[in-house]
């Protein structure tokens, strides 16, 4: 389904006359404080979060599934949803695709595809997590870090696989998550674990295009319980600076153990100009699924104070990041978690982009903590929603997405195209 512009504009209509007085109110009180509210505006309007191609189900836990209606069932379907919500919110201009789950069969009308609906290909991932049907050998005991070279092989041959797929629709980076680790003390020799990966990284690295860049993710634990080969943004790091200019570490908010201070993270990948994506989610124990700013909003406001000083800095020396969120679940219509995802990313980034920088930096030269926390906590509690609202409006966008979600029957137009029993592919 597409989604009816006129209804669009109808919907707008209606909030119209409260959206106007809450946006003035805000926008009259920032410009006292001598901020600029239409490069503000264009800045918020510019924030374009990609969208995975396995977050459009229902997903995120290992125990069972409860598929939704109208879940798509080929990639052709995956686009389209994402077209809808780039539609809605103007802001998931991009897609993520995991290979196989997503093999674009016919690159050039994927691509074309995607351009009708306004997107293009963000990062494409790999996966050597699963054994696909057919495969010659087992990822049970690793992949990239396999103790047998033929296993290795497969791995970073996979791996090649997906950048020639990403070179076909337009993509510029290859984002690599391993599962690879152990289970049991003594079951793997740490050192030749991380060898073994950097070996095999090397060689995905020299089949890497020009242009391109190749994201290194970390994760604490899970699916392997004692350790994990790439388990933090150290490790990340080490492997991002041996490969080359053209590897960086990403983060994932949720790969994380709890209270790790992950906007210290930020600042310092940014520092050394080794940070090349984003991760998007929420969590509350060790889980990786929940919506964004669900539970920790503060967090991922800090988070963005660090994101946008690395990102405006003029002596910064790392490239904007790639944005996407990495998050889905049984218990939301994933359409509409991905549209709450999008809101409160760009609520923090606007938060963020009202730090008062010269101040806050006063105030940290003078030892005046307080002082600190005052100016990054009258950011964090600005209502600035009315200033997210005008910049999806400007672009063409709901000023209410989830209401207008709803009130177009987005979900039961779906049921009735695709059906009420579709599993969409994806953990
Ligand atoms: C597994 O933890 C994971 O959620 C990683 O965050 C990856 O980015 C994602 O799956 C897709 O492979
Ligand atoms: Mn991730
Ligand atoms: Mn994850």
């Amino acid at each position: 389904m597409k989604l009816d512009a006129q209804h669009l504009q109808a919907h707008n209509q209606q909030a119209l006359a409260d959206h106007r007085a809450a946006f003035d109110y805000t926008a009259a009180r920032l410009t006292r404080q001598g901020l600029d509210i239409p490069q503000l505006i264009d800045k918020i309007a510019a924030l374009q979060i990609a969208i995975p191609s396995w977050a459009l189900g229902t997903g995120g836990t290992r125990f069972a599934r409860f598929s939704g209606g109208g879940e798509p069932r080929t990639l052709e379907e995956k686009v389209a949803d994402v077209g809808l919500l780039h539609a809605i919110n103007r802001s998931s201009g991009a897609i993520s695709l995991h290979i196989p789950w997503d093999i674009p069969e016919d690159a050039a009308a994927i691509r074309a595809l995607a351009q009708s609906h306004d997107l293009v290909f963000d990062a494409v991932n790999s996966n050597t997590f699963q054994d696909q049907p057919g495969q010659p050998l087992s990822y049970k005991f690793g992949s990239l870090s396999h103790s047998d070279k033929a296993h290795r092989q497969l791995a970073v041959q996979h791996n090649i696989e997906v950048i020639r797929h990403g070179e076909g629709l337009g993509s510029k980076a290859l984002t690599v998550w391993l599962s690879d680790g152990s289970c049991f003390p003594g079951q793997q020799n740490f050192r030749k674990a991380f060898q073994r990966t950097l070996e095999s990284l090397q060689e995905i690295y020299t089949a890497l295009p020009a242009d391109w860049k190749v994201l290194i993710e970390y994760k604490p634990y899970e699916p392997n319980f004692y350790s994990t080969v790439i388990q933090d943004w150290g490790t990340s790091h080490l492997l991002a600076s041996k490969l080359g200019k053209k590897a960086y570490s990403l983060v994932d908010l949720g790969h994380h153990l709890p209270n790790t201070n992950i906007e210290q993270i930020v600042a310092t990948l940014m520092m050394e100009g080794k940070l090349g994506g984003f991760h998007f989610n929420d969590s509350k124990y060790g889980d990786d699924d929940l919506t964004v700013g669900s539970i920790r909003p503060y967090q991922l406001f800090l988070i963005f104070n660090e994101l946008v000083y690395g990102m405006e800095d003029p002596a910064s020396i790392n490239p904007t990041p790639a944005w996407m969120i990495d998050a889905s679940h049984n218990v939301k219509d994933p359409l509409e978690d991905l549209l709450q995802s999008v809101e409160a990313i760009k609520i923090a980034y606007t938060q963020a982009l009202l730090v008062n920088r010269e101040e806050l930096e006063a105030a940290r030269e003078n030892n005046d903590a307080a002082r600190a926390q005052e100016i990054l906590q009258d950011a964090f509690r600005t209502d600035v929603r009315p200033l997210v609202a005008e910049a999806r409006q400007r672009s063409g966008g709901a000023l209410n997405p989830i209401g207008l979600f709803r009130h177009s029957n987005v979900r039961r137009q779906l049921v009735q195209e695709r059906g009420l029993k579709t599993i969409s592919t994806g953990l």
